[in-house]
Formats: C-alpha cells, sequence, structure tokens
C-alpha cells in the first residue's frame, strides 16, 4: 500500500474505533440502529510451534514424528509434529499413551527460552505492522482489520503479513480471515498445518456447517455426549432445531449455540498494547539501608505480583525493580524472562535486579516491583515433571491464600525476620 504507513494507519483506526463506539451509543440512545462497518478480523497461529523451533535448531528433525513434552513414564506432550498427530498424538496426552501410539516418534524435552524468544519475534514482526492487535497465547494473534477495506485488500494485507513473518523467522504460520474472533480462529483450525482460509462475510454459517461441534470451544466431552444424543454432530445440526427446543435442553448454553452455529460472535480484539503489567510497589515509612530487610520486602512483593499473575491466569515474560532513595533519585532496572507464572523463577531475577541497582548501603525509600509482557496461560506448565508438582503446589497455596487471605501463607525467608522478632 503505497503512501499508507503504519502510523497513519493506526491513527485512522484510532478514529475508526472511536466512530464505532459512537455509532454503538448513537444506537442504544436512539433505538435507531446506525449501519455497523464491515468487521474484518484476522487469527493467527504458529503450526507446531515448539517442535518447529526445536527443528529451526536442528534441520535433521524435518518431517520426523516428533513429540515434545516430559518424561517417558510420568510426563505429557507438550505438543508433536503433524507426521505424529497422524497416529494420534496430540496435546496435553501422557507421554506413556503418546509413546504407545507413535513408538518411532523422536522424543525431546524442550527449550523453553528459545520459545519465548521466538514468540516474541512474532509478535514484534506483527506490532510493526498491525493497528490493533491481542496476543492471545505464546503463538497466536488476534488482528483488527476493521475499516481497512477502505485503503486495500484485508485478505492481502494479511497473506503479506504471513509471507513476512515466515520469511524473516522461518516459522511455518496460519491464519483464519473473517468477520469475527470466533470463525476465524476455526479457520486458522481448518487451514492447518501451513494454510490459510478467508471466510467471507456473509459465509460463516455456511463454513461452518459441516464441522464437527467440538470444533466450538467449551463443547466438551460431556456437552458433546449430550449434543449426540440430540442428534447433533454437526454445528449445521444445530440449526435444525428451534432455539426455543435448545434452550430448553442445554440452557443458557443451548442460546449460545444457537448464535454460534450461525457464525455470530462479537467479542472485541482487546489491544495487546493495552495488556496491563502487574505491579506493587512500597514506599516505607522509614527509609530502610539493611539489606536484609530489603529482600524480605522484595521477596514479599514478588510473591505477591505472582499471585496476581496467577489468579489473572497470566504468564509474564518481564520483570522490572524500581527503587526510589531518599533524594528522590528513581532507578529501575528490567529483564526479560522466559513465560513463566511461578515464584521461584520470579524471585532470583528480582534478588539479581536489585543487587544491580542497589547502591550498597544507601537507604532506600520506595520499592517497586512489575511483570510485564502478560500472556495469556496457553502453556502448560508442564514441560517439565517436576514443573507439574509446583504448579500443583501453587495452585494449593493460592486456594489457601484465598480462602484466609493473603498473608497467611508466606515462603520462608519472608517469615524469618519476624520469628527472630518475637
Ligand atoms: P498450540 O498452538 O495449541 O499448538 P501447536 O502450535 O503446537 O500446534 P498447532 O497450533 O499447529 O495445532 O500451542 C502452542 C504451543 O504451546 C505448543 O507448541 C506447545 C505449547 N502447549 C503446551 O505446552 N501444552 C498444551 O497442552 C498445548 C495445547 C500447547
Ligand atoms: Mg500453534
Ligand atoms: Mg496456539
Amino acid at each position: 500500500m503505497a503512501g499508507c504507513g503504519t502510523d497513519g494507519y493506526r491513527h485512522t483506526h484510532q478514529l475508526l474505533n472511536m466512530c464505532r463506539q459512537h455509532t454503538e451509543l448513537f444506537s442504544i440512545f436512539t433505538g435507531y440502529n446506525m449501519q455497523q462497518p464491515q468487521r474484518y478480523i484476522a487469527h493467527f497461529d504458529l503450526d507446531s510451534f515448539f517442535v518447529s523451533v526445536e527443528v529451526l535448531n536442528d534441520p535433521s528433525l524435518k518431517g520426523k514424528a516428533i513429540i515434545v513434552g516430559g518424561s517417558r513414564d510420568r510426563g505429557v506432550v507438550s505438543t508433536c509434529s503433524y507426521e505424529a498427530r497422524k497416529f494420534g498424538v496430540r496435546s496435553a496426552m501422557p507421554m506413556k499413551q503418546a509413546i504407545q501410539l507413535c513408538p518411532h516418534a523422536i522424543l525431546l524435552r524442550g527449550t523453553r527460552g528459545q520459545y519465548s524468544k521466538y514468540s516474541r519475534w512474532v509478535t514484534d514482526i506483527i506490532a510493526s505492522k498491525a493497528p490493533l492487535f491481542e496476543k492471545a497465547s505464546i503463538d497466536e494473534f488476534y488482528i483488527d482489520l476493521t475499516g481497512m477495506d477502505t485503503y486495500f485488500d484485508p485478505y492481502q494485507w494479511t497473506i503479506d503479513l504471513r509471507k513476512q513473518i515466515m520469511e524473516e523467522t522461518k516459522l511455518p504460520i496460519s491464519f483464519g480471515l473473517s468477520s469475527n474472533k470466533m470463525v476465524s480462529k476455526i479457520a486458522t483450525d481448518e487451514a492447518k498445518p501451513n494454510g490459510y482460509l478467508f471466510i467471507h462475510p456473509g459465509k460463516e454459517k455456511e463454513f461452518l456447517a459441516p464441522l464437527p461441534v467440538n470444533k466450538f470451544s467449551g463443547v466438551g466431552q460431556q456437552t458433546f455426549l449430550k449434543l449426540k444424543s440430540m442428534g447433533i454432530h454437526l454445528i449445521g445440526d444445530i440449526l435444525k432445531h428451534e432455539q426455543a427446543y435448545l434452550e430448553k435442553e442445554l440452557g443458557k448454553w443451548g442460546t449460545e449455540l444457537y448464535r454460534k452455529a450461525q457464525g455470530i460472535s462479537t467479542s472485541i480484539v482487546s489491544s495487546y498494547r493495552e495488556a496491563k503489567s502487574i505491579s506493587n510497589e512500597n514506599t516505607f515509612h522509614e527509609n530502610i539501608n539493611d539489606v536484609e530487610l530489603l529482600l524480605q520486602e522484595l521477596v514479599k512483593m514478588t510473591e505477591r505480583v505472582a499471585y496476581e499473575l496467577r489468579q489473572d491466569e497470566k504468564l509474564c515474560g518481564c520483570i522490572a525493580v524500581k527503587l526510589r532513595y531518599p533524594d528522590f533519585e528513581t532507578t529501575s532496572k528490567q529483564v526479560s524472562i522466559n513465560y513463566t507464572l511461578r515464584d521461584d523463577e520470579l524471585i532470583p531475577v528480582a534478588i539479581d535486579l536489585f543487587h544491580k541497582l542497589w547502591r550498597k548501603g544507601k537507604p532506600v525509600r520506595l520499592l517497586g516491583v512489575k511483570l510485564s509482557e502478560l500472556t495469556n496461560h496457553a502453556v502448560q506448565a508442564s514441560l517439565f515433571d517436576d514443573a507439574e508438582k509446583k504448579n500443583n503446589l501453587y495452585k494449593a497455596i493460592d486456594d489457601v491464600k484465598n480462602r484466609f487471605g493473603k498473608t497467611k501463607l508466606q515462603k520462608a525467608r519472608t517469615v524469618k525476620k519476624k520469628e527472630d522478632e518475637e
């Protein structure tokens, strides 16, 4: 698109968003239904992401049945190559079962740091091109192109973006493009591996009709069986019934399925740029220069933000520590890390940042910890077996925290001082 740089594009998009909001408000207040612009939403998802990264690092793996996961006896599958999928191997399946299904598969334990690095690389490319995008998980993005059809063809724009991502990162990625997030995500799934699909506006229902009902997120085994007992196997079967009947049998879910089957979904792309960080700052009553006390505070604050992170079901890819001295001089330092939600991974980094920042012996007035680069919790942290145990432990701790208040449970370092005082 000659003459249409990203900035102009972004600006136009902001204006369009404002207009859209005003249109909605006008419609609510007057009851007059103003014409909404045609929505275009692209969904991108990397193909067999962890495996693709492993193949980049070792090209001899290309085209082979590969499983990335935990140990043979107690681990689970993180992901597998499409060659292994032919044998029925799937994410989250016990490794034992996966090996039975595909005994010749090459088993890899995975290299976590690499995945975050590539995820960030793809994010950066999308961020440089897209006016409004959402990072839905480590390898998945929604881009809102609504209003852009005045300036260029959204389909061609999306094809070009995919090409750029693949040329730069060498990772295969697929996309679906349609009028809403739900249909685009299903279209990506249908296009995989290494493909793309455009569902033209108005063709959503037709596209969905021949697909099995469990293509809808939220249709688990139980709903699937219930629908089966009602003679509903395909999405198109849903619309063979009256809405009232579906509601009677399935309650609210029935209403929702009826809408979904028509290809209707109004959820919006929530901007990645707006994605919050989680932070905690503490100004002390009295300035502190005792390193033990400062570290104790730091650990406590890191535990608190990590707890919030888990409550939000997020992972973070960046941690920052901030110090303010009594003369108001403020310094901060941040570092990118592998996506995590775990105290034991965050605390050592926070301590390290603190030591790099702090001018030894100088009293501190304020201490802060911030987690950013938040992403949805789509990656099972069970790549390593002990991680699974730790996550269960955190879950148990968080459950207790939720029940008894957040201060009840703290780790050894944060309670040590109090015991000394007693
Ligand atoms: P997905 O995008 O769900 O899967 P995928 O990229 O491996 O394969 P495809 O999209 O082509 O179907 O997940 C992205 C990565 O997240 C995946 O490579 C590994 C990790 N992951 C887990 O660790 N555990 C899981 O249960 C899932 C679903 C994914
Ligand atoms: Mg993927
Ligand atoms: Mg994904």
